[in-house]
């Protein structure tokens, strides 16, 4: 078997490489991080060889590639079933796969207004009415999870659904979004995760903010 190898891009932006790291993280894989900059013709040649969609993340692991996030975290659920990506129940796991489904293909005006960069800081964000549906489907999401689930994160316990959601989390910092004590407590607590509080310093070592990736990344 060889080593696992996750192709990623940007800490501080980009918010799939970020839910690809942290389902690698929370299924216990051993993997190295080859950081691709996007933006770079020549590197977009050299991720092309790696990940057919030219997007980031991208798993190569035992010989086999897997692009596309929610593809990288089903097959760690099958290579990984103890870590617990899904949560046990079929009803729950149904749900679980149906939220990050939500995330995966969803909330383009939050991703496009509230872009991920957690360098940033902007007090008093104006978060405008298409951006504003999003947070509130969002909240309800959580909340109905805190219902069903009396712990400490979407499911009780963490599962690919809190990977999906972390960016998410950033956003709400970074752009001074209001919170339910709940919702509230749910931040604060995946971003003492020590995986967030890894990637974020690397995110804020790296070098100086680019202008024209603060947008929809
Ligand atoms: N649906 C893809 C989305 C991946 C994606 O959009 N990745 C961005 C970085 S966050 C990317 O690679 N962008 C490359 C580019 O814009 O050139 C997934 O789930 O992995």
């Amino acid at each position: 078997m060889t080593g696992a190898v996750l192709t990623i891009s940007s800490k501080n932006y980009s918010s799939w490489s970020l839910r690809g790291w942290l389902l690698c993280k929370m299924a216990g894989l051993e993997f190295v991080e080859e950081v691709v900059p996007v933006d770079d013709p020549a590197n977009r040649a050299e991720l092309l060889l790696l990940s057919p969609s030219i997007l980031v993340p991208c798993l190569t692991h035992d010989g086999i590639r897997v692009w596309d996030t929610l593809a990288i975290g089903e097959y760690l659920n099958e290579i990984k079933p103890k870590a617990g990506l899904l949560p046990a129940g079929r009803g729950d796991r149904a749900r679980c796969r149906s939220i990050c489904g939500e995330m995966h293909s969803g909330f383009g005006n939050l991703r496009s207004a509230l872009p991920m960069n957690l360098k940033a800081r902007r007090p008093g964000f104006k978060v405008w009415s298409g951006a504003r549906a999003d947070i509130d489907r969002i909240v309800a999401i959580w909340r109905d999870c805190f219902a069903a689930h009396n712990g400490s994160y979407l499911f009780g316990a963490p599962t690919m659904a809190d990977a999906m959601y972390a960016p998410v989390v950033t956003r709400f910092l970074t752009y001074d979004v209001q919170l339910d004590a709940a919702c509230a407590a749910y931040c604060e607590r995946i971003m003492a995760l020590p995986e967030m509080i890894e990637w974020r310093r690397a995110a804020l070592a790296e070098p100086d903010e680019l202008e024209e990736l603060d947008m929809e990344f």
